[in-house]
């Protein structure tokens, strides 16, 4: 039997799936009722998919793993994670914009799974509910300055709040069912603190700022992850970190970024593509992945997950962005238009 992959396929999961170890695979079950074939069935429906496969559970990273350990290994360009080194400890970093003049915007976010409980694509409304309900309660712990309010998704809901129902690699995987019974969003009373409950993993905890205090925004972040998890035990994994339903976001499942709008680099896209390249950031548009830059707004982020500490991850971000800001400043400087 061939594998159902498309021939136009370039995913990852193609790549790397043989038809000895798919017909090695294709028999096992996770405790939860998990199978290979459930967890590549978007990558099947979606010849265009970059990896193209989500887990249903965390015993599916063991279970599948003579397949997933290469794909692993390829997207985040780490020869065989050891021990993941986790550290959310504080750090103290100077304004990267103290002139307030690039950066318009600071968002850090990371995933979450709750034990005992399977991944998004693999549960039922159910689960779903009972799920929220542990979330709504260790919610009531947070303290001033991180408390707020959850807005079911169920309820009446001010449109604005809601986030998207997931794409169609998403909905081929089964990440949409049931939308949007068993999903919401919860606001701190400044809403600088934000979670979004049922999107693609459990728990995507935002900390978003119009300001350009990188450090404050990370560290916010922090703080609000040391309350809940004296309530919620989150799955984690020694070699892979935080494990989350797309192993994309293995590791700290951390992304920190900026929007920040760059006039003159907007027009020197190559040194601009060297000096991301060159601190492993990503460029994305003003809209996110696969969006146009809008008025020389660029969403730049870290490109690495898995194989450094978060707290490596914000510097490393940090010292990207002076190297950024500096370029743009130069290139003024130069004689070159925008001051
Ligand atoms: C793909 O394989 O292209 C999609 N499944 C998306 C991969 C990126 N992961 C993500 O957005 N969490």
């Amino acid at each position: 039997m061939s594998l159902p992959f498309a021939v136009s396929s370039k995913s990852l999961i193609k790549k790397h799936l043989s038809q000895d170890t798919y017909k090695r695979l294709e028999t096992l079950v996770t405790a939860s009722g998990f199978t290979l074939e459930k967890a590549i069935q978007s990558g099947i429906a979606n010849p265009d998919s970059s990896i193209g496969i989500y887990l249903g559970d965390a015993e599916s990273y063991e279970l599948f793993s003579d397949v997933l350990t290469p794909v692993i290994e390829d997207y985040h360009g780490v020869a065989k994670p050891q021990i993941h080194q986790a550290d959310f400890s504080p750090v103290k970093l100077s304004d990267p914009d103290p002139e307030k003049k690039y950066i318009l915007s600071t968002r850090v976010r990371v995933a979450r799974n709750i034990e005992n409980y399977n991944f998004t694509c693999h549960l039922s409304l159910q689960e779903r509910k009972c799920l929220e309900q542990d979330v709504i309660e260790a919610l009531q712990v947070l303290p001033a300055g991180l408390a707020g309010t959850y807005h079911s998704f169920e309820g009446e809901v001010d449109k604005s709040l809601l986030f998207k129902k997931g794409d169609r690699f998403q909905e081929a995987a089964g990440i949409n069912s049931d939308f949007p019974k068993g999903r919401g969003i919860f606001y701190s009373e400044d809403t600088r603190f934000r979670i979004w409950l049922g999107e693609e993993d459990h728990l995507r905890l935002i900390s978003q700022e119009s300001s350009t205090d990188l450090a404050n925004v990370y560290n916010h972040l922090g703080q609000a992850l040391i309350f809940l998890e004296k309530h919620l035990k989150f799955i984690k994994d020694n070699r892979y970190g935080y494990l989350t339903t797309c192993p994309t976001n293995l590791g700290t499942s951390m992304r920190a970024g900026v929007h920040i709008r760059l006039r003159n680099l907007a027009e020197n896209r190559i040194l601009l593509r060297e000096i991301v390249d060159r601190h492993q950031l990503q460029l994305r548009g003003t809209g996110g992945e696969n969006t146009e830059v809008e008025d020389c707004v660029f969403d730049i982020s870290n490109k690495r997950r898995l194989g450094l500490s978060e707290k490596a991850i914000i510097t490393g971000l940090y010292s990207g962005l002076l190297a950024i800001i500096d370029a743009e400043k130069t290139l003024v400087n130069n004689g070159e238009v925008y001051v």
